[in-house]
């Protein structure tokens, strides 16, 4: 089969005529994950498409032509064929092709090709996806234990399957609209002072912010819900300063509490039983940032309530956002594997330190972050039942966001609170959005989080985005400008960058001009991505889509890797490439080309359907309008608090409309204040 041409045959399977379904099957005894939010009853008859052993392995035998999509926050292609892929929530600031786990696990997948279905693999623990990796033509899908929920979601088209699946996980997190504004991060912002200087030179350099964010610097000693006052005095004034220039803080929260006397959240833990339990019954012992850590017990609901009403102690400053961090949970090291390596080390360096103990040395100091052991030492409490922590891992960062976000709703009630997370498991996506974790300043990562962006929209995460510019590593200015490029169309659109990295606020850069007019374009397009937005939520459709899923009879649209649709009438075509000029971009009909060097000053061109070579200059925007179809377009303002909607303009064909939803972006419940226009 191998090297058949795959444009001959249409990848399509009979579509029509198939029952629309979504089926759900028991195996063994599985622990409630909270990820459907839908009764159903179990289905009685033998599971459809997929082979099983009842030892929790799945078989599908791929055709040459099928496609595999989803697996949210995932390495590698939109077509996940060709990789061997593990859900396992896990801190890898490190990922590249060859990454099996990255921070969240989303274990939706849809199979399209001689039959189109969606599965979703409802299970808390380990579970591989091996998608062609040891054989070409195999899926095999492995949970740790037969004790899981398969659901089986059939349906008209992609669109379809995609909408039924995200009708049973539930409606996904609306952020408040300022959420939508752009925002500068780092890791390194030490001191009050630090945050105001970059208030005051992105005002210098006439570059629209709506939020900066604190990193673990504010926090006095890493502890959670503290604020260090020797550098950050008054955090109340501070907060109000920025709200004056528009200017939201959004401070970290980490999972691990520092354990301290006096210290409440530590005090209150270990009073309460809200911490894990090592097997003795302790409250068991990592070590994270602040040292010597507990990590709360999300799964408890008390826990959840208690940890939650925390984040008071930030909004009564005047906080309306935050960051969940090392939620997977992240441990550096245990305390007993420490001691242990350190025996181990102090035997092999006693001796003549050959090649093969130098590189257990390494190998064992570099084993102790992250180490899979480890998470076989601490248990849960489950309505008085000890379940061990790595039966449920998957679900412990989710639990966190739930936490903050339900408490958040009782501290205040009248508003959204900006909330995303790094760990995640589908259902999470009901209580905040998510960042896709620590990236490189490398080329290859702008493709990357395109790529995830799909599939984390089937799995429900709308509220999405990446480290624009990489976190770790230096980054260039060419390779900024071409992040702003992508990055300006994703919901969250955040320059957050590592400790000891190259500074990359964007008034550091040679063509401040260049990077501020991208910035600027990003505050025209927010009506539309965030009408596009709210549709997406409150209908259960995809923002971002691969361009097989709205054009299924083109073979080419099927093997489009680097472009998507934007909502109903963008698609997008970023440069990820060093030293491009342009690129080939493929259009499965014809559409208007945009070429913008800033929001007032572009030219447009109307491309036939098919390839074409476009040529991209560092300081262009490039996008394209589909055929038909016309875009609002705003005068951009500093902060989305003065984006003024009353100006808007349509950009696109003549004569066509858009229907903008707009709301008043605070509400929880946007449907209280939305509305439906034609423009
Ligand atoms: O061990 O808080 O992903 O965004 O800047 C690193 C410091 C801890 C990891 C997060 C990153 C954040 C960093 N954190």
């Amino acid at each position: 089969m191998q090297g058949q041409c795959p444009h001959i045959q249409t990848p399509r399977g009979n579509l029509k005529g198939s029952a629309i379904m979504i089926k759900k099957y028991v195996f063994g005894t599985p622990f409630p994950t909270n990820a459907v939010v839908t009764e159903m009853e179990t289905a009685k008859d033998k599971l459809p498409f997929l082979e099983t052993d009842n030892q929790g392995t799945f078989t599908y035998a791929l055709s040459e032509n099928d496609i595999v999509y989803g697996l949210g926050e995932q390495i590698r292609g939109i077509n996940k064929r060709g990789w061997q892929y593990v859900s396992w929530n896990y801190d890898n600031p490190n990922h590249h092709e060859d990454t099996r786990s990255l921070y969240g696990s989303h274990n939706f997948i849809l199979i399209r090709g001689d039959v189109t279905f969606g599965a979703f693999f409802d299970y808390a623990g380990k579970m591989e996806f091996d998608i062609g990796y040891t054989r070409r033509d195999l899926m095999q899908i492995r949970a740790a234990k037969n004790d899981l929920v398969v659901y089986i979601i059939t349906g008209e088209n992609e669109k379809d399957i995609v909408k039924q699946f995200r009708k049973i996980i539930g409606r996904s997190y609306i952020p408040p609209f300022w959420a939508f504004g752009y925002g500068q991060s780092r890791w390194g912002y030490k001191t009050e002072q630090d945050i105001r200087e970059v208030a005051k030179q992105y005002q210098a350099a006439g570059i629209p912010l709506d939020s900066i964010y604190l990193d673990i610097d504010y926090m006095e000693r890493y502890k959670d819900f503290t604020v260090d006052t020797e550098r950050f005095p008054n955090l109340k004034v501070l907060a109000e300063d920025m709200k004056q220039q528009g200017i939201h803080l959004v401070p970290i929260i980490d999972a691990g509490v520092k354990i301290e006397k006096d210290y409440d959240v530590y005090e209150e833990g270990v009073q309460n039983n809200y911490f894990c339990k090592n097997a003795e019954g302790g409250d068991f012992v990592g070590a994270v940032w602040p040292g010597r850590v507990h990590f709360p017990d999300f799964l408890q609901p008390d826990a959840r309530k208690w940890f939650g009403k925390k984040y008071a102690v930030l909004t009564e400053q005047g906080i309306d956002g935050f960051w969940n961090d090392m939620n997977e949970p992240a441990i550096f090291y245990t305390e007993d594997r420490l001691a242990d390596t350190c025996a181990e080390i102090e035997k092999l360096t006693s001796g003549n330190m050959g090649i093969q103990e130098y590189f257990a040395f390494t190998g064992m100091v570099a084993g102790l972050n992250g180490n899979i052991g480890d998470y076989d030492k601490f248990y849960h409490n489950v309505d008085g039942k000890m379940v061990k922590h790595s039966e449920i891992h998957n679900l412990y960062g989710m639990n966190m966001t739930r936490s903050a976000f339900e408490a958040l709703q009782e501290i205040c009630p009248e508003k959204r609170t900006l909330f995303f997370s790094r760990s995640s498991y589908i259902g999470a996506h009901r209580y905040g959005g998510i960042w896709q974790g620590d990236n490189k300043s490398w080329w290859s990562h702008i493709l990357q989080s395109m790529q995830q962006l799909p599939a984390l929209n089937m799995a429900g995460f709308l509220f999405t985005g990446c480290d624009t510019g990489g976190f770790g590593c230096d980054t260039t200015e060419d390779l900024m400008l071409r992040w702003l490029q992508y990055s300006l169309f994703t919901p969250l659109f955040r320059n957050h960058a590592a400790d000891g990295t190259r500074e990359q606020e964007l008034y550091r850069f040679n063509n401040v001009a260049a990077a501020g007019e991208m910035v600027k374009i990003r505050y025209s397009l927010i009506p539309y991505l965030y009408s596009e937005f709210l549709k997406a939520a409150l209908h259960d459709e995809m923002m971002f889509r691969p361009l097989a899923f709205d054009f299924p009879e083109d073979a080419e649209a099927a093997q489009v890797e680097d472009q998507l649709f934007l909502g109903n009438e963008l698609m997008i075509a970023p440069i990820y490439k060093q030293n491009a000029q342009g690129r080939y971009v493929y259009l499965p009909e014809e559409m208007m080309l945009v070429r913008m060097k800033s929001y007032d000053n572009y030219e447009t061109e109307i491309l036939p359907k098919g390839h074409h070579y476009v040529p991209v200059a560092l300081d262009e925007l490039v996008f394209f309008i589909r055929n038909q179809k016309a875009i609002p377009f705003a005068e951009p303002a500093e902060s989305t608090a003065k984006t003024d909607l009353s100006t808007l303009r349509l950009l696109g064909y003549a004569d066509a409309s858009y229907e903008l939803y707009t709301d008043n972006g605070v509400s929880p419940d946007p449907e209280d204040s939305l509305s439906v226009s034609t423009l």
